[in-house]
């Protein structure tokens, strides 16, 4: 009997999310998202609940991190304002329903790009905003150095990522045994580690170092040196709007562009009436009409590189040197600079 009705319950919120799948879409194809966006005067952004250097809100309610720092860019592209923005905080399972149903425009949560959400949940990935890959963290007395010591290990992880596929890949693939211990959040997640409820935690390597940090004795764990899986983190959007699919993605190529061209926040007004170089002229609209294009003002990226800055700078103020994330930029760097971070042209 119980059986049957969640047999029921599951069959009619299947049909509520292709229904409100469907709603979405014809929104998108009436109005179009940026439009929505534009009446509304703020920008709907889906959030992490609260992650060092991702996004997290301060006592005054106030985000900062590279995925608030990403829809702030949208929002100065889109509305000439980085500050109008409702942030919207979501756990792991929550968020692709988030967005499917409408309540945010875009999701800049630490989401991973992978085949199975890019094409079957009615979504589309406009990009990376932080490579990252998937690592361990262990307790020192454990008297572990390396992941293939693993074996028979209860591991905390959290619930709706990848995190949890890829642990269960890995331990396949190397044909050992693991017991996992899986959480709502990653507050739960560490609780569960630091009162010795799992010997390992795992999660996005970014991660490691300040989970360790909130462990009352941080010394009693180590982070192991492997990466088991590629984690391109990057925003999302739904399927049915390509103008603003576009959008959210060149305001991230402008970031990236910025960067690679030395335009930063502090440089830009500068540059904007100085340089005749047409790269940067097209870039900060001084010629052409790249923001036309978009369905934007001229002065798109300018107000991006503005108010938020290149990419260096979103990188540097969340999670880089000195951050409590401290880290550097490694695969983040640009592909000038050994990195792979490869933005398209501005033609
Ligand atoms: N990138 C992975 C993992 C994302 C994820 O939710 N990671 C956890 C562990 S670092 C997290 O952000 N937790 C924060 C929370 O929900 O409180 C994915 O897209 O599935």
């Amino acid at each position: 009997m119980k059986m049957h009705r969640n047999t029921w319950i599951h069959a009619a919120i299947g049909v509520f999310a292709l229904a409100s799948l469907a709603w979405a879409g014809t929104v998108a194809a009436a109005t179009t998202t940026l439009k929505t966006v534009r009446d509304r005067g703020e920008l709907n952004c889906g959030v992490n609940t609260g992650l060092p250097g991702f996004s997290q809100p301060d006592e005054n309610g106030h985000w900062t991190g590279i995925d608030v720092d990403t829809c702030r860019a949208i929002a100065a592209a889109v509305l000439g304002d980085a500050g109008k923005i409702k942030f919207t905080p979501l756990n792991a399972k929550e968020r692709f329903t988030a967005l499917q149903s409408g309540e945010i425009d875009v999701l800049s949560r630490n989401t991973t790009w992978t085949l199975t959400r890019d094409a079957s949940l009615g979504l589309n990935f406009t990009g990376t905003n932080y490579y990252d890959g998937q690592g361990f963290l262990v307790k020192k007395n454990l008297g572990v150095d390396t992941a293939k010591q693993l074996s028979g290990a209860t591991i905390c992880v959290q619930s709706g990522t990848t995190t949890e596929l890829n642990l269960a890949d890995y331990f396949r693939k190397n044909g050992m045994k693991y017991k996992p211990l899986v959480f709502d959040t990653s507050d739960q997640t560490v609780q569960g580690f630091a009162s010795n409820r799992c010997d390992v935690l795992t999660s996005d390597r970014s991660q490691l170092a300040a989970l360790r940090s909130k462990l009352q004795d941080p010394s009693s764990a180590k982070i192991l040196p492997e990466v088991i899986s590629k984690e391109p983190l990057g925003p999302v959007v739904r399927q049915g709007d390509d103008q603003w699919f576009n959008i959210v993605k060149w305001c991230l190529f402008a970031q990236i562009n910025a960067e690679e061209m030395g335009i930063n926040s502090g440089n830009v007004d500068q540059i904007r009436k100085d340089s005749k170089d047409p790269g940067v002229m097209r870039l900060l609209g001084t010629s052409g009409d790249m923001g036309k294009k978009l369905g934007l003002s001229a002065d798109w990226a300018y107000r991006i590189i503005k108010q938020v800055g290149n990419y260096k700078e979103m990188f540097d103020r969340n999670v880089g040197p000195g951050t409590p994330l401290d880290l550097d930029r490694g695969l983040n760097a640009l592909w000038t600079d050994g990195g792979i971070l490869y933005a398209p042209p501005v033609r």
